[in-house]
């Protein structure tokens, strides 16, 4: 029965970053569908309602004793879980990024009075990408995959890697993200005013800045910008700006490059934006690109990871080379020199994120596959 209401344990991370933020997001939509929601993470996750109706937020604490070098989250986490799929009969735990949700989850399921816990982990990027490369992770991951009843990843691409990083035992579903935006808070004069945006192309790059973002490949390729005096580069920072600004500095793009740290509504600012811009080294899907579309913002990024998954090139946004920034530029020009181009593609990446990203689409998906591991005796 599909319209039967579940009792889902969803464990994630609080900050800000994709998976935490789809983990909030899904926890939301599927808490409005009727479902009861119990959500674990260490901090309420960044864009979560824990007074939503359905919403069970467990924060997990972590004891610090002297004998501790490093404080462990693991195990107080498989605890939390523990009790509560006990104390609520919960029927999924569904771990999203798999360091250490999916491990804590397969102890809790072990530790748990009740025997009918199926556990279902998201991949959502690095924890395949890179922590599968680390020897001190690959192993624990590949167990908990393994051990998982079922496993998605976010895009085609990260499956590719899933499948060539660890044997996981069984098939690996792609389950794409999705989004449901807000609506801007103020309007795009307004908010472009308040950054002094002036009447110049604006360029957004939101992300929680870490080193596979590549902001020095951002930063380079603005520069090299032959009409980069009409050009402006607002970047939403998840994370301190600081250790950038010496480049910014060094480049001379101290007049382009307008910083907010934590902005939020982010929906203003890509609303106040003409064009999303991304340099990751490699990117399981970009969520933040997809944020863009369906405010009507194309992008353009590098050819890495899911990116052409979720944009259709040369339509909805355009893709150069992982680190030429050469082309990069000359793509960003052309659209300054054109902007109703900019224009018709951000309603073409409107279209796009409407026809196959909505959480109608999605979410569907993934209840599709917490009864079919349900299912199973
Ligand atoms: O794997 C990460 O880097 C963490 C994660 C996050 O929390 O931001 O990002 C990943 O998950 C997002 C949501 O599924 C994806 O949109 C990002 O592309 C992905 N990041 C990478 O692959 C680098």
């Amino acid at each position: 029965d599909s319209s039967r209401k579940l009792k889902i344990g969803i464990a994630c991370y609080p900050l800000v970053g994709g998976s935490g933020i789809l983990a909030s997001a899904l926890a939301m939509e599927l808490a409005a569908l009727g479902h009861q929601v119990h959500v674990f993470s260490y901090a309420k996750p960044v864009r979560l309602d824990v007074e939503m109706p359905g919403i069970h937020f467990h924060p997990v604490s972590v004891s610090k004793y002297k004998l501790f070098e490093y404080a462990d989250y693991t195990l107080p986490l498989a605890v939390k879980i523990a009790e509560v799929a006990d104390q609520e009969n919960l029927d999924i735990i569904h771990a999203h990024y798999a360091v250490p949700h999916a491990t804590a989850a397969y102890i809790a399921k072990r530790m748990a009075k009740q025997d009918k816990l199926r556990i279902v982990t998201t991949l959502h990027g690095t924890d395949t990408t890179l922590l599968g490369r680390d020897s001190n992770y690959r192993r624990a991951i590949e167990y908990s995959l393994q051990h998982s009843d079922h496993v998605t990843t976010v895009s085609d691409s990260l499956r590719r890697d899933t499948e060539e990083i660890f044997d996981v035992g069984k098939s690996v579903e792609v389950i794409h993200n999705f989004y449901t935006p807000g609506i801007p808070t103020v309007s795009r004069e307004e908010m472009r005013e308040e950054l002094g945006l002036g009447d110049q192309f604006t360029l957004f790059h939101a992300s929680n800045l870490r080193t596979v973002k590549r902001v020095d490949l951002l930063l380079e390729s603005v520069a090299k910008c032959r009409n980069r005096d009409r050009i402006k580069l607002v970047i939403v920072a998840g994370n301190s700006f600081e250790e950038h600004q010496k480049k910014v500095e060094t480049l001379g793009l101290e007049d382009n490059v307008v910083v907010r740290e934590n902005g939020y509504p982010i929906e203003n600012y890509i609303e106040a934006s003409d064009l999303g811009v991304y340099t990751s080294q490699t990117e399981s899907f970009c969520l933040s690109l997809l944020e863009g579309m369906f405010l009507s913002k194309a992008s353009i990024a590098f050819r890495v990871g899911g990116i052409p998954e979720v944009m259709e090139e040369g339509v909805s946004g355009l893709l150069c080379e992982f680190g030429d920034c050469e082309a990069m530029a000359e793509k960003i020009d052309a659209l300054v020199e054109d902007p109703q181009r900019a224009v018709r593609m951000g309603a073409a990446a409107r279209e796009r994120a409407y026809a196959r990203f909505t959480a109608g689409r999605i979410v569907p998906k993934y209840l599709e596959c917490y009864e079919q591991t349900l299912a199973v005796e």
